[in-house]
């Protein structure tokens, strides 16, 4: 097969690889801050290392007026969006770890591809080769599945449990990469090969004392031959430590678990795989749901938010120009409509951009507000396939696809 290295044995523990064995050898040198002056990629450093990081784990700076941490993430406040084009620029892209981000040497990386499902034996590709694959370019947007989750407690008084994030848990970028039908074909998968799941480099997850393994999640092949990227470029550089460097896999339209970072190896099996991240993590539970939850969640769903900081004061009697941005990983949006009066009457918002799959589109609207004191405003998106946000978001334990229009609290002072 071109562009892979056969090799005649199973593939060796991902606990081996070269890059895994950096990875330790850093971890128990030095302390995170320190682990990023000492590691040299072999390409272009994503970027220099800052003296500290508030979070745990996180390699990047998060100054406070554009994150809020939340545990080992970091949210993007949704305000700080209000002066960035369509791309996130990395500076401001929120990030969930579920435990540190690995400083990864791309020249000692190898993705393998192994499993029942292929026809063959494993397949390892360097980053080299996967480089010299034929390379595509998509905006995509990238959105954890309990975005929005607050709101299910703030809004509906329900119960959610998991990282509290208000709207901050979405970024887009555009995304370059090989195609992960590319390389399954040639790493040789079979007209068997039912699922594959792709699987980080992080250290394993330890939850309530139980080590669930290193993160991955099985996706269909009919997907996984779809649309999926193989990402070793993000907004037009190498990608960052923190978003997946050397390559994290990209899979439009889903929740953000699916796009798993520091790629190190994909299983293909000709038998249904399972991992926690689609059994008891990011299906819907609760009273609306059978006992033993849905389907596994593959679509991410239709928000709009303002971009304006909580607690905002807006003048009385001045014309000021609201803005925000929607999404639906449904169809393009077709209308966003907002209320300045709690949602007794609704207005259309004028759209920036041409609507497209996988993005979000920016839209503004004129308010000149009389009465002075508190209301609310509203946004409401609406795509092209007909799905509207709900008043009400139909609650589930762990909170996560929150759909319902948001009502932003603001001071007409
Ligand atoms: N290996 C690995 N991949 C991962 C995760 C992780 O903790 N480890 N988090 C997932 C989750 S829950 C989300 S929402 C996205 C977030 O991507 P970002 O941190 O680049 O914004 O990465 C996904 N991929
Ligand atoms: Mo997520």
């Amino acid at each position: 097969m071109s562009g892979a290295s056969r090799s005649p044995s199973p593939p060796r523990s991902p606990a081996m690889t070269p890059a895994r064995r950096s990875v330790l050898k850093l971890l128990a040198a030095a302390p995170v801050a320190a682990q990023v002056s000492t590691a040299t990629p072999a390409l272009a450093a994503p970027r220099a290392a800052p003296a500290q990081s508030a979070a745990p784990g996180i390699v990047k700076p998060l100054p406070p007026e554009l994150f809020t941490i939340r545990g080992t993430n970091a949210e993007a406040n949704f305000a700080a969006l209000r002066d960035t084009g369509l791309h996130t620029p990395v500076e401001r892209f929120f990030v969930r770890n579920h435990t540190a981000t690995p400083v990864l040497d791309a020249a000692s990386w190898s993705l393998t591809v192994w499993g029942s499902g292929l026809r063959g034996g494993p397949a390892r590709f360097t980053y080299d080769q996967l480089r010299r694959l034929p390379s595509v370019t998509r905006d995509v947007a990238v959105e954890c599945a309990g975005n929005g989750r607050s709101f299910y407690t703030s809004q509906q008084g329900d119960a959610a449990s998991g990282t509290a994030w208000t709207l901050g848990a979405i970024g887009v970028a555009r995304w370059r990469g090989a195609r992960l039908s590319d390389v399954l074909r040639r790493a040789g998968v079979g007209a068997h090969a039912v699922d594959v799941m792709p699987r980080g480099l992080d250290a394993e997850y330890v939850t309530d004392g139980v080590n669930l393994g290193r993160v991955r999640r099985p996706l269909p092949v009919a997907k996984a031959l779809d649309d999926v990227i193989l990402a070793y470029e993000m907004n037009g550089e190498p990608l960052p430590y923190d978003h997946g460097y050397p390559v994290r896999v990209v899979v439009p339209s889903w929740v953000g678990i699916a796009s798993i970072k520091w790629l190190g190896d994909i299983e293909v099996s000709a038998e249904p795989l399972s991992s926690p991240w689609n059994t008891d993590f990011y299906r819907l539970f609760g009273p609306s749901y059978p006992p033993g939850g849905s389907a596994p969640l593959t679509r991410q769903t239709i928000k709009s938010g303002f971009e304006l900081a909580p607690e905002t004061v807006l003048a009385a009697g001045r014309t000021h120009r609201l803005t925000g941005r929607a999404w639906s990983a449904h169809a393009p949006v077709r209308q966003v409509e907002f209320s300045t009066d709690g949602g007794s009457r609704w207005q259309r918002a004028q759209l920036r951009d041409t609507p497209r799959r996988n993005n979000w589109v920016r839209w503004y609207a004129p308010w000149r507000p009389h009465a002075t004191g508190r209301t609310h405003l509203l946004a409401r998106a609406t795509d092209t396939a007909g799905n509207t946000q709900p008043e009400r978001s139909v609650p589930n334990t762990q909170g996560y696809l929150f759909d319902a229009v948001i009502r932003v609290p603001v001071t007409v002072g």
